[in-house]
């Protein structure tokens, strides 16, 4: 069934703020530069880019009570909540630029809060290397870009779980909303926690083993006409052979194929309605090479495919 092409708004929110390294700040910039616009305008999509969000400065500080800069996450975050729940208000599709992965947050409440107005079903698929369900007491690092998850099922600081509640109360997701993909660096404390809090999680060993296509398949099994489907996909979820420019790198993780099926099992359910691009680090890129496989990669998650061929059967 052919849909209507979606209005695609992107979103800039150029910030390093939760982040141990800076640099992703330039990430909107530099996927600009590798061509996003008239890469998604090639596949028949209606773009608007409605340019960057402006929110407070860097101010490298440690952290405070376990988390650094925590004022300034939250006002991002507001930010980029407000920015998300009017595109989704306005019938498009939000494509937040970031930015680190703290953003995730605020992206995620204003879809959920959208899911519970439209009378739509939330999934979220999280790409990335990180689990980020950190809290204050088990987070080495203080970094807030490492603690969005648990932030959103209600587990963290004051500003920042009010942000993500709905309105009755209760936090913006749920174990059964959401699949990890990708996973291979997670903290001792975080591991105990994600379990306890029953997160499906498709580490890098259940890909290996089980192989991209069967991960895709149960990743989106249950995805229907009522699903509002997000993709927060953190560019180190890619092997950072291929993806250097992100600064936490860690090794074995998907290659450019496994990567691409990823994307089209993801295109091919019809249901992809918000996305989050976050974590690029153009400081730390190699001749923008990782925005570039980024772009790439999103022309596959809006339906770019090699050859015009029929779903696979389940
Ligand atoms: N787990 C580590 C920490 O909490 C590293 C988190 C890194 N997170 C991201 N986003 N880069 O996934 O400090
Ligand atoms: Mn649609
Ligand atoms: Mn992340
Ligand atoms: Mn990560």
């Amino acid at each position: 069934v052919q849909h209507a092409a979606p209005t695609v708004a992107l979103i800039g929110a150029p910030t390093d703020i939760g982040a141990g390294a800076r640099g992703a700040s330039m990430g909107p910039e530099a996927l600009r530069v590798a061509g996003l616009q008239s890469a998604l305008e090639s596949h028949g999509l209606h773009v608007l880019d409605r340019g960057n969000l402006n929110g407070p400065a860097n101010p490298w500080q440690p952290p405070l009570e376990g988390y650094r800069h925590l004022p300034e996450v939250v006002a991002w975050n507001q930010l980029v909540f407000d920015a998300v729940r009017a595109e989704l208000q306005a019938g498009h599709l939000p494509l937040l630029l970031g930015g680190d992965h703290c953003l995730g947050l605020g992206s995620i409440a204003a879809v959920a809060r959208h899911c519970l107005d439209a009378g739509k079903q939330l999934r979220v698929l999280w790409l990335d290397a990180h689990a980020d369900f950190n809290t204050s007491t088990l987070t080495p690092s203080g970094n807030l870009h490492g603690m969005p998850v648990a932030c959103l099922f209600g587990l963290g600081p004051d500003p920042l779980t009010r942000l993500a509640r709905l309105p009755d109360g209760s936090p913006a997701l749920r174990a059964a909303q959401i699949r990890q993909i990708g996973i291979r660096s997670v903290d001792a404390g975080e591991k105990e926690l994600v379990h306890a809090q029953g997160l499906e999680v498709y580490d890098m060993r259940f890909i290996d083993e089980t192989g991209m296509r069967e991960t895709m398949q149960r990743a989106l099994a249950g995805v229907d006409e009522s699903t509002h489907l997000h993709v927060s996909f953190d560019v180190d979820f890619l092997d950072p052979e291929l993806a250097p420019g992100v600064g936490t790198t860690v090794a074995g993780g998907p290659t450019y194929r496994e990567a691409q099926l990823c994307m089209e099992m993801i295109a091919d359910s019809g249901r992809l309605a918000s996305l989050d691009i976050v974590e690029l680090n153009p400081a730390l890129d190699v001749r923008n090479k990782t925005a570039c496989l980024a772009v790439d990669l999103i022309e596959s998650l809006f339906g770019k495919s090699t050859l015009m061929r029929q779903r696979p059967a389940q």
